[in-house]
């Protein structure tokens, strides 16, 4: 596999823009909370780093990954949003789950974003195995959460 040892998260802050006086949304799935608690934190630390003030951050939970575009919807419909970022964990079982969700998930995001014309970033980890996740979720490929953030305000200052 081509991530096998590389942190994915690592950047260089300089080249990321600010995202002062901007208005983030962040939409976060309570399935596999352990997993999805940590890409929040890597998420609110990396967009709080770049300049954007707490009261400036919404968060939206969402019961688990299938209803993340929803809940992006609806925190658009609400504040004037720069950009959202949609962060959940889908783990592959033994069902036809995995597939069914990640593939409804994917296309929502995509519609909400052109629907709206607001940045809509894809921050689902879609893993075999817990472990993997875990490794994504500031282990030792970095933060998913981290990355979502850092393309949430290179699209907001697009
Ligand atoms: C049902 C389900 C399953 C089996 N697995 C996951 C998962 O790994 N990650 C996740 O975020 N959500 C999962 N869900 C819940 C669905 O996303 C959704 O909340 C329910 O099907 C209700 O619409």
């Amino acid at each position: 596999m081509s991530t096998v040892l590389k942190n994915l998260s690592l950047y260089n802050i300089d080249e990321v823009p600010s995202g002062e006086n901007r208005i983030f949304g962040i939409v976060v799935s309570e399935w596999n909370a352990e997993i999805t608690n940590a890409l929040l934190e890597g998420a609110v630390e990396t967009l709080k780093l770049k300049d954007v003030d707490e009261k400036d951050i919404h968060i939206q939970y969402v019961p688990g990954s299938f209803e993340l575009p929803f809940g992006a919807s609806s925190l658009l419909e609400k504040k004037k949003i720069s950009a959202v970022l949609c962060l959940g964990c889908v783990i592959q079982g033994e069902t036809r789950h995995f597939d069914f969700i990640c593939d409804a998930v994917a296309n929502g995001i995509m519609q909400v974003s052109l629907k709206k014309e607001i940045p809509v970033i894809f921050g689902l980890l879609t893993t075999n195995t817990l472990e993997q996740a875990q490794d994504r979720s500031g282990g030792k490929h970095g933060n998913k959460g981290i990355e979502a953030a850092i393309t949430a305000l290179k699209m907001a200052d697009l």
